[in-house]
């Protein structure tokens, strides 16, 4: 899956897989890392990539984000390309065709729930006649519209081949990933302006107790008024952080937990290589 940030392509990956495996905001890019869904069912497997959203790179960060765009471009059977369906079509085609892609591709006007019908019927008209538009559909992620639709184009379209994963798997990141992810989707509904972008979260403990998981995480920011926003009065905010973040992993593990969290100040993280690398970019 590739598009702008904020198509709505990691709303696609949880509704595909069933199952809610990537961060998801109303904010621009919120996705850093390449995430793999392993669908399978009878007849069957797909692999679905989630990934950051295209952008021109300001920072490290970004490149690095964008690398892992690319490693995606370069082993993928078929792209899904993905448009918030308000958005310009010029400037997605532009971005669509920068990929170069060598594979079949289908276009997806996401978001049609908030569109008109004759607004649907122009975007998908626009894209109809581009070289790399192996078909055009409407969907929507989040109300699950021709997203069933959707998995039989993607089915028709796949090479055959032996499965590469085991049945039950469902991702090839392990729990400790998703805890640091869930963490890091609070910090990005909680906190306004700069805060998300300029923060990294890093599990530093994983370990399953008799009757809980201890888990200890990093939040990496840039700047000591950062930290300070990010505790809150008294620690008012990172304790409702906590808490919110400790709901979600528990659910998703199935298991209690208790979760510690601590604020390190790392100025200019995200221009660092040995930082980055350091906390898993
Ligand atoms: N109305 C509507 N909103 C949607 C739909 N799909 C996604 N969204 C919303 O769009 C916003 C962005 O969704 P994401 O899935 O995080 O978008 P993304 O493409 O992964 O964004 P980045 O990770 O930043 O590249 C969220 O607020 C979603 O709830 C849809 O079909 N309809
Ligand atoms: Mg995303």
């Amino acid at each position: 899956m590739f598009g702008k940030p904020n198509a709505g392509k990691s709303t696609l990956l949880n509704t595909l897989m069933g199952e809610k495996l990537a961060i998801v905001s109303h904010k621009v890019q919120t996705t850093r890392h390449r995430i793999k869904g392993i669908l399978t069912a009878s007849g069957y497997q797909m692999i679905l990539s989630d990934t950051p959203g295209i952008i021109d790179p300001r920072y490290k960060l970004h490149e690095k984000m964008m690398d892992s765009v690319k490693q995606a471009v370069s082993d993928t059977d078929l792209a899904l390309l993905l448009m918030d369906g308000r958005d310009n079509p010029v400037e997605n085609d532009l971005i669509f065709s920068g990929l170069h892609l060598k594979v079949p591709a289908l276009v997806l006007i996401n978001k049609m729930e908030l569109l008109s019908k004759p607004e649907i019927s122009s975007v998908i008209e626009f894209f109809k006649g581009k070289k790399y538009a192996t078909g055009v559909l409407a969907i929507s992620a989040l109300k699950k519209i021709n997203t069933d639709l959707l998995l039989d184009h993607i089915i028709q379209l796949l090479p055959d081949g032996e499965p590469f994963f085991d049945g039950d798997e469902m991702t090839d990141r392990p729990v400790k990933f998703f805890v640091g992810e869930m963490i890091r989707e609070k910090i990005f509904s909680m906190y306004e302006d700069e805060i998300p972008y300029h923060t990294a979260v890093m599990v530093q403990e994983y370990k399953e107790k008799d009757t809980l998981t201890k888990i200890q995480a990093d939040i990496i920011v840039q700047r000591e008024t950062q930290k300070g926003i990010l505790l809150g009065e008294g620690g008012n905010m990172i304790r409702q952080l906590g808490t919110e973040a400790r709901k979600e992993i528990e659910a998703f593990i199935g298991r209690k937990v208790f979760l510690e969290l601590y604020v390190k100040v790392r100025p200019k993280w995200r221009d660092n290589e040995w930082q980055l690398r350091e906390y898993g970019y």
